[in-house]
């Protein structure tokens, strides 16, 4: 199995955080959480999506179950400023991956982490690492060290 730039990268970050963790490349495309969780054969809740926002000129990240909406209203009062979904190009730019394979870890500077609090319940969830068919298996604890565990699911009501 050969890994991408990409993929190396973010089997390397994880490394160097003292994750022992391998990143997989999977046969079938991994794009989406609901491909994902086909892939790689858990639930789609198990998968992380890794949701860029542009608050303002910066990028805020937000690590949500593949299960769950996001509530920008609420993300928004988090952050303290009104919050848009960021296009492919500031995706790219802030997180140095493209959409469909953006990884928590391994972005050019730190971005503000925002953890989805659901992710907690699995005793193993799965992201993107860097490219459409590379994830990796972590425990959740690990994203929550990464940034503000909170709920951040959209509720009926
Ligand atoms: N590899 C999988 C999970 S391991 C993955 O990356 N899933 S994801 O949910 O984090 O990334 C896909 C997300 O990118 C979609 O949920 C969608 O919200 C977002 N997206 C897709 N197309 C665009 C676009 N053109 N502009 C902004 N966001 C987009």
């Amino acid at each position: 199995m050969k890994l991408s730039a990409k993929a190396k990268h973010v089997q390397g970050t994880l490394r160097a955080l003292g994750l022992d963790v391998h990143v997989v490349k999977l046969a079938e495309s991994t794009r989406t959480a609901a491909e994902a969780a086909s892939a790689v054969g858990c639930t789609v809740g198990q998968i992380v999506k890794s949701l860029v926002f542009r608050a303002g000129e910066g990028p805020i990240l937000v690590l949500a179950s593949g299960a769950n909406f996001v509530d920008e209203e609420r993300l928004a009062a988090l952050v303290g400023t009104p919050i848009e979904r960021a296009r492919a190009d500031f995706v790219r730019q802030y997180t140095g991956y493209a959409i469909g394979g953006v990884a928590p870890v391994g972005h050019p500077q730190p971005i503000r982490t925002f953890v989805d609090e659901d992710l907690l319940q699995y005793e193993e969830v799965w992201a993107a690492a860097g490219g459409p068919f590379t994830v990796f298996a972590c425990s959740p604890d690990f994203l929550a060290s990464l940034g503000k565990v909170t709920r951040v699911r959209r509720v009926a009501g």
